[in-house]
């Protein structure tokens, strides 16, 4: 947008004046933010209203993005970054004296997810955006986003996130758009004219109350909206209690109700099947399909075409009760019979896939299921019989083939199984994910509808993650190649004529050195360490899981210190390895990992001849500032996920795209990046997935892999040496009592990482050869942009023209 200083300035002062009654001169820092991403927030308002105008005349087709988390992040910079207005913010605050940084770090993180799955949704809605779509996210407006962190002792502590004090700048709440949910209930069936009605009765409604955020994109006429619902109890519902006599029972009820859309379930690739999720669940999808259908009619008069209007996407199986209440708001709302209201059911909806990991497929227990949404289970029903039905006739008396397909079966409400009878596109989100999925765990499926199953790997909004994170780098490669790379990532390929152009690689490692300070910088401020910039920076971020083997990377770095004590000359080029990682508040083995990476953390800083080698530091609190930080600094991107388990991962795309080259298993997307970069410019070890799957077959003993290096290293996490005694950490990994030892195969992969490690070390020494793997990195990047996985969603999926 074109403004000038001065009607910038013109904006902010009538804004401040308007809401604190002062000009911005006069304002505090707190008022200045909130008059700041005011001003901004109303510019997207208005481009908004011109966008939504155009897109009513053009009737186009449009994409309902259904996610329980958006993992967003601050907005502030990245809405300026996108309406290309920092520079001319930036000098009008400048002029009274308000330096637009520290407004910057006032903005908490809105932290509505957990971890990748989330920050995708973002990542896609950015990319929707900037593409120029119709695209509206729905999630809930959790009053506590993702807990903040502490680490005391070295123990996770975890403490809520208030986020909505300074961050609900950016919420615009529309009571009048509200819906009514309706839980629990019972159900009275009434034939007349050979018809069935339904009638829900007795049951608790809570009001669905919207609030809209703005998304911008980047240089693009689009802006889209993100509809958080939060949960509200209606009001009329205490006036009856209240005439019985029964004020605190109506009170109660209050609470209940609100208590929905309190907090965000903290465990990631995990389910918990708790009553109050699937209640959260149940809102996001309900009110969404009513307000989606309610402006269709308006719109259309009909729902009829709702399918070629309107594609309707379910992101992991969080939102797949959009299958049956969609099925139900066409029966029961607007009078389709059965058959004509699947019909558009399934051509409407489109799921992806987020794990193959079976402790994360989504399964509720009939019981639970029934009593809080009993008309919603009566479809559920009818949708598992006639799927029965159909399936006996494709697999003729194969019981456990149908039963394995079943959404209702043993006694469970199967969520993945419901999104597969329904959703008329269903995809992985990295070729080796969408792969498994088709071959093992949706075989069945993908046999009778094979047509059905796509893949489409995941991608980041790396003008975020880059242009924004990292201007330096940025700007270096806009003197080099132009700037056509920030629309179009592949342009990135440009650099590889750099290759070995020794200018450039300077200009590149100076580049890391002034982000790699920046970090010692913070960590020095948040730890109180002193690490060395000089030294290779080695980071593995994201959340801690098992699968992820943060272990693998702690017992490699426990072996590194025995290598230096036996010989305090060893050759080892100088390591600081970062760990930032959030474990979900009931994982007590993750959260015995993170108590595990402090005890070595201390291990190596209380050692004179090894403190100066390796440094080890957990950053606490990790969160997408906290990324935007970390990444740009990194050199080595750990990667080092059993392979088979990490569907995709996004931080492996952020970091190579900041020139960070991989150290990694040949898992989910780290496989597309091996292809795009060579096996040159890539730290690959350990099983292949089909190795893994192979070594279960016959049998996994942990014991037959373990080293006389390995057992020194083993031997430690129980020895004392570290202060507490891992023994729940070692018996994971050693006790092989039902043969659950070591179920991540940390052992097996452990020589073939520390051999990885070794050449990590041995290569970072000739300096431009490393900075030229980086360089590659940064070329090849460009196809895990969200622009280009969004456009296959378009294409593929969705079935959108751009
Ligand atoms: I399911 N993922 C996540 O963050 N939370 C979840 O509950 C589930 C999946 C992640 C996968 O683990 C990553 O591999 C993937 O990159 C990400 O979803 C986005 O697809």
């Amino acid at each position: 947008m074109n403004y000038k200083k001065d009607e910038v300035t013109n904006l902010l002062n009538t804004k401040c004046m308007n809401v604190f009654g002062c000009s911005i001169d006069d304002a505090t820092e707190k008022q200045a933010y909130k008059t700041l991403c005011y001003v901004v927030k109303d510019l997207l308002a208005e481009k908004r209203s011109k966008f939504a105008k155009q897109y009513k005349e053009k009737e186009g087709k449009q994409v309902y993005y259904m996610s329980m988390e958006f993992l967003v992040g601050t907005s502030l910079r990245n809405n300026l970054y996108n309406l290309g207005m920092e520079s001319v913010f930036k000098s009008a605050l400048k002029q009274k004296k308000i330096d637009i940084n520290s407004l910057y770090a006032m903005e908490p993180d809105a932290g509505l997810g957990n971890g990748g799955l989330g920050r995708l949704a973002s990542c896609y809605m950015d990319a929707m955006t900037s593409l120029g779509m119709m695209g509206t996210g729905f999630s809930i407006r959790y009053e506590f986003g993702i807990f903040k962190q502490k680490i005391v002792d070295g123990w996770q502590m975890e403490f809520p996130d208030n986020w909505l004090e300074m961050g609900d700048v950016w919420l615009n709440r529309r009571e009048d758009e509200s819906f009514i949910i309706k839980f629990g209930g019972t159900l009275k069936e009434e034939w007349t004219d050979g018809k069935l009605k339904v009638t829900h009765e007795n049951y608790q409604p809570v009001m669905a109350v919207p609030y809209d955020m703005y998304i911008s994109g980047y240089d693009t006429d689009a802006v889209n909206k993100l509809v958080l619902w939060s949960a509200k109890s209606p009001n009329n519902l205490d006036m009856t209690a209240f005439s019985r006599g029964e004020y605190v029972r109506s009170l109660e009820e209050n609470t209940m109700a609100e208590v929905i859309s309190k907090i965000l379930y903290p465990a990631d690739d995990h389910i918990e099947g708790k009553r109050l999720r699937i209640k959260q669940q149940y809102l996001l999808v309900s009110a969404s399909l009513q307000s989606i259908l309610l402006k269709h009619i308006k719109k259309y008069k009909t729902l009829d075409n709702l399918p070629d209007k309107v594609a309707i996407h379910i992101n992991d199986t969080h939102p797949a009760l959009c299958v049956p209440e969609l099925t139900r708001i066409l029966i029961d709302e607007y009078g389709y019979d059965w058959d004509k209201a699947w019909d558009i059911v399934t051509r409407t909806l489109t799921y992806t896939n987020h794990t193959v990991m079976s402790e994360a497929l989504e399964r509720w227990p009939e019981s639970l299921f029934s009593a809080e949404l009993p008309r919603i289970y009566q479809i559920v029903l009818e949708i598992n019989r006639r799927l029965v039905q159909k399936l006996n006739e494709v697999y003729p008396g194969d019981i456990a083939k149908i039963e394995y397909m079943s959404p209702v079966a043993h006694g469970e409400v199967r969520m993945a199984n419901l999104c597969l009878a329904a959703c008329h596109k269903v995809n992985g989100v990295s070729k080796l994910h969408s792969d498994i999925l088709i071959n093992s765990i949706f075989k069945d499926y993908y046999n009778i509808e094979p047509d059905k199953f796509t893949n489409v790997t995941n991608g980041i909004a790396y003008r975020r993650w880059l242009c924004q994170s990292n201007p330096e780098l940025a700007s270096l490669i806009k003197n080099l190649i132009g700037d056509k790379f920030v629309h179009d990532a592949t342009a990135l390929e440009g650099l590889l004529k750099y290759k070995g152009d020794k200018n450039v690689l300077e200009s590149l490692q100076k580049i890391k050195l002034v982000k790699k300070q920046a970090l010692a910088k913070y960590i020095s401020h948040a730890n109180g360490i002193n690490v060395d910039p000089s030294s290779i920076f080695d980071v593995q971020i994201k959340r801690l899981h098992e699968y992820k083997r943060q272990l693998l990377n702690v017992l490699q770095i426990l072996h590194m210190y025995n290598v230096i004590k036996d010989n305090p000359n060893a050759d080892i080029t100088p390591r600081t390895f970062v760990f930032a990682a959030k474990a979900s508040a009931g994982y007590m083995m993750a959260k015995q990992i993170i108590r595990l990476i402090s005890a070595v953390a201390d291990l190596v800083d209380s050692d004179a001849a090894v403190r100066d080698k390796i440094k080890v530091v957990f950053i606490e609190d990790y969160k997408v500032s906290l990324a935007e930080i970390i990444i740009p600094a990194a050199e080595i991107s750990e990667q080092i996920s059993i392979a088979g388990k990490e569907a995709s991962g996004t931080g492996n795309m952020k970091l190579m795209i900041n020139g960070a080259v991989t150290l990694g298993t040949l898992d989910g997307a780290n496989v597309e990046i091996c292809e795009q970069v060579g096996k040159d410019n890539i730290f690959l070890f350990g099983m292949t997935a089909p190795e893994v799957e192979e070594l279960w077959r016959k049998g996994y003993n942990p014991n037959f892999f373990v080293t006389p290096e390995l057992k020194r290293v083993l031997d430690m996490l129980t020895s004392g040496i570290l202060g507490t005694r891992f023994e729940d950490i070692s018996k994971s990994l050693l006790t092989n009592s039902f043969g659950t030892a070591d179920a991540y195969m940390t052992i097996a992969d452990f020589e073939s990482y520390r051999q990885a490690q070794e050449r990590v070390g041995k290569e970072y020494l000739n300096r431009d050869k490393f900075t030229d793997m980086s360089l590659v990195n940064i070329a090849k990047a460009g196809i895990f942009s969200a622009d280009r996985a969004v456009k296959e969603y378009a294409d593929n999926i969705w079935n959108i023209k751009l």
